[in-house]
């Protein structure tokens, strides 16, 4: 988003840009959730831009807007700018925290500093002095200096307490913007762009690893009989049977609409290949129904591409080699799992 679009939507054509947008979308019959209107604010306010670019070659293809779409359009298209200004704000807080720490901890140096001369002083006049009432007044502004040492020290303790929450509030808040730029929010999964990472990262330390492509068969007949939202349900059905093969060391990332990437590092291709075919037989062996009328789905099948990587092979050529593989799967009739090896001796 350019900061053009930021200072139009807040300019004095907002209003007037807002119902443009709700008009548009009622027009195309887009489902008025707030990231909806959120996206078609910004298609109105820069019709030219990326993102109404990839809606009107969405809306050509005859795509329907789900909650999934509009998440994935916000998350290639508009977060960056939320998340950025996020961290900021964590940056801007963290920082002015630590600034009035520091001043906190600077007053009380001051005032151990004064305590120390009083002492210093206090400890000379009752060696020299014999006079009971200067005895009693050098004890009297000793007891004072004391009592405003530890007034000091009070408030710098306080004052360090509430710092501390704050801060643990902070690295809390850091925390939950990492994990939600990571996280597909349909299917809690890792998303695409943190698979990519970690794959990156991964092939940098080992060469020994797996990789997995999975997607679901004859998904869109699917969601064109039962509908988006049933779709949705599978997505997540298929999601959690995926995810719960796929504990660390492994990864599982849902990598695009119905696809997904399962990383297994240190481990031979017929011990993935086990794997993946559990996998698959779990998702084709269930009879799903449909939550809300409890009508029966029937079942739904999933292909998987499977390929091992070679000696200094780059994440891409790996991808590919799986991608090639589940390829391979869908040709021969799908609802199957496929070795890139078994692809490259057959090419
Ligand atoms: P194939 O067996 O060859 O993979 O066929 P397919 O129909 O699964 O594949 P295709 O690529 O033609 O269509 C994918 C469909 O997945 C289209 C789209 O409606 C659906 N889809 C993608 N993301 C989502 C989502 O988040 N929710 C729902 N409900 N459907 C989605
Ligand atoms: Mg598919
Ligand atoms: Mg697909």
């Amino acid at each position: 988003m350019s900061a053009d679009v930021e200072t139009k939507l807040r300019g004095p054509d907002a209003y007037s840009l807002a119902k443009r947008a709700l008009a548009e979308m009622e027009r195309l019959r887009i489902w008025p959730t707030p990231l909806n209107f959120e996206l078609w604010t910004h298609v109105v306010a820069a019709p030219e831009s990326d993102l109404a670019r990839e809606i009107a070659r969405l809306l050509d293809e005859g795509a329907t807007f789900t909650d999934t779409v509009s998440d994935e359009l916000a998350a290639a298209f508009l977060p960056r700018a939320r998340l950025n200004e996020q961290i900021r704000d964590a940056g801007d807080a963290l920082s002015k925290e630590l600034t009035e720490v520091s001043q906190a901890i600077q007053t009380a140096r001051k005032s151990s500093e004064v305590y120390g001369e009083a002492l210093a002083d206090a400890s000379k006049s009752l060696a020299d002095e014999q006079d009971p009432a200067t005895l009693k007044s050098t004890i009297v502004s000793l007891t004072e200096a004391t009592r405003h040492v530890s007034r000091e020290n009070r408030i710098l303790e306080t004052r360090l307490a509430a710092s501390t929450n704050e801060v643990n509030r902070l690295r809390e808040h850091l925390e939950q913007v990492r994990r939600d730029a990571t996280t597909d929010g349909l299917t809690n999964l890792a998303n695409r762009k943190a698979f990519d990472d970690e794959l990156e990262r991964i092939c940098e330390e080992a060469d020994e690893l797996c990789l997995a492509v999975l997607d679901i068969d004859n998904f869109k007949n699917f969601n064109d009989t039962w509908g988006h939202q049933t779709g949705d349900q599978v997505l997540r059905f298929v999601a959690s049977v995926i995810g719960r093969h796929g504990s660390p060391p492994r990864l599982v990332a849902r990598y695009g609409g119905e696809e997904f990437a399962l990383l297994f590092p240190q481990e031979s291709a017929d011990a993935a290949f086990q794997v993946l075919e559990e996998i698959r037989n779990e998702v084709c062996s269930r009879a799903l129904k449909r939550r809300s009328t409890n009508e029966d789905l029937g079942a739904v099948s999933i292909s998987c591409g499977l390929a091992q990587r070679r000696a200094h092979e780059r994440p891409h050529e790996l991808m590919e080699r799986a991608d090639a593989a589940l390829y391979r799967s869908k040709r021969c009739g799908r609802n199957r799992t496929t070795n890139a090896e078994d692809v490259a001796t057959a090419a």
